[in-house]
């Protein structure tokens, strides 16, 4: 993905890399619904691309954990199509969860990275994210291209159904084009990050908010500091906090924001707002040249510019180098974190 995307993206192009999309294409525009399903890291991609197919392809979509979809009695409806992500393709939950899916007549779409393992076989078609070997346990470059792939199903199948037009379709072909040298600025933060992982490395909490599409950014913000560095993390949308975990906001508490300018940034702004008035030790990642929150926060990562349905791509960049800096701080083995296994396969 990231290869084709450095060259130039024509819709061509596009249709070469979602080549397995072409058969079930009509399918896909003309779903009465969505099913999303997944677990870990790719219900997080899940929940990005539910945002962007609802926003532009105008289609209801559900996202669900396949562990929890596949032990109870959900409704499925023949022609249902139904989006199965995972990095390994050997989830003993998302396969269960497609074979129930499949049974009900459901058409079944898979999003893996692993050529040749178990969910593409028991798929109608697919779509390979083709990461590369993930050589940890915690998915980090899958999730990236999960999304990459996901987004660019999601402005494909919006550009042929009509609710986008020409003009949005290729302004979104540039913004693809230009995510690699975007995702390379952000891994030039490293140093800046190392130095904010020294500050916080020590923590029992972390809390991590966003909104819209930054939310699952949160979500999976907060799994990688668990994950690898065992420092107990909670994702939320920034607008909840009120509803709860605002709580547990004192001075030791570090709260990492993915307040990038967006729709939503001026409610985001009121959220850092509040979490500093409580003590809070704010760190935010948002867009380059970012005047406002410079002087709220504790600490920015400022990361590039880009459309916000793309956002979720980079900005989730600086919180898995943060949580790999914590770890290795913390002494933790970050390839291969305690109890956790490369695929889920009881
Ligand atoms: C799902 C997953 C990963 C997580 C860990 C355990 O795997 O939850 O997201 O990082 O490796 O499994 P998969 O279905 O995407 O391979």
């Amino acid at each position: 993905v990231h290869d084709t995307l450095r060259g130039r993206v024509s819709a061509k192009q596009g249709h070469l890399v979602l080549g397995g999309l072409r058969q079930y294409l009509h399918t896909m525009i003309n779903a009465k619904r969505i099913i999303i399903l997944g677990c870990g890291t790719s219900w997080h991609a899940g929940l990005v691309a539910e945002y962007i197919f609802e926003e532009f392809a105008r289609i209801p979509v559900e996202v669900e954990y396949a562990s929890e979809f596949r032990y109870r009695n959900p409704v499925i409806y023949e022609g249902d199509v139904v989006i199965a992500i995972s990095q390994s393709g050997e989830t003993a939950d998302t396969l269960a969860a497609i074979e129930l899916a499949k049974s009900k007549g459901a058409i079944i779409f898979g999003v893996c990275n692993v050529v040749g393992s178990s969910i593409p076989r028991v798929t109608h078609e697919g779509a390979y994210t083709h990461a590369g070997p993930e050589i940890g346990v915690a998915s980090t470059k899958a999730f990236t291209a999960q999304v990459t792939v996901l987004s660019m199903m999601a402005v494909m199948i919006a550009y042929r159904k009509g609710t986008i037009k020409e003009t949005r379709f290729r302004e979104m072909l540039v913004e693809f084009e230009q995510l690699p040298d975007k995702i390379e600025k952000a891994l030039q933060l490293d140093q800046q990050i190392q130095y904010i992982a020294e500050q916080i490395k020590d923590a029992d909490n972390a809390l991590f908010l966003g909104r819209g599409y930054n939310f699952p950014v949160a979500l999976e913000g907060a799994l990688k500091l668990k994950e690898i560095s065992y420092i107990h993390a909670e994702g939320y949308p920034a607008a909840e906090m009120k509803h709860g975990p605002i709580a547990l906001i004192d001075e030791a508490m570090p709260v990492v924001f993915i307040a990038t300018q967006d729709s939503s940034y001026e409610k985001i702004i009121s959220n850092i707002r509040e979490v500093k008035a409580r003590h809070g030790k704010v760190i935010a990642v948002v867009t380059e040249g970012d005047a406002e929150i410079r002087h709220m926060a504790d600490h920015v990562l400022e990361v590039p510019a880009a459309h916000e349905a793309l956002m979720p791509i980079i900005a989730v960049i600086p919180l898995q180098l943060l949580s790999y800096h914590i770890a290795v701080m913390r002494g933790c083995n970050v390839d291969q974190p305690r109890n956790l296994a490369k695929s889920v396969t009881v």
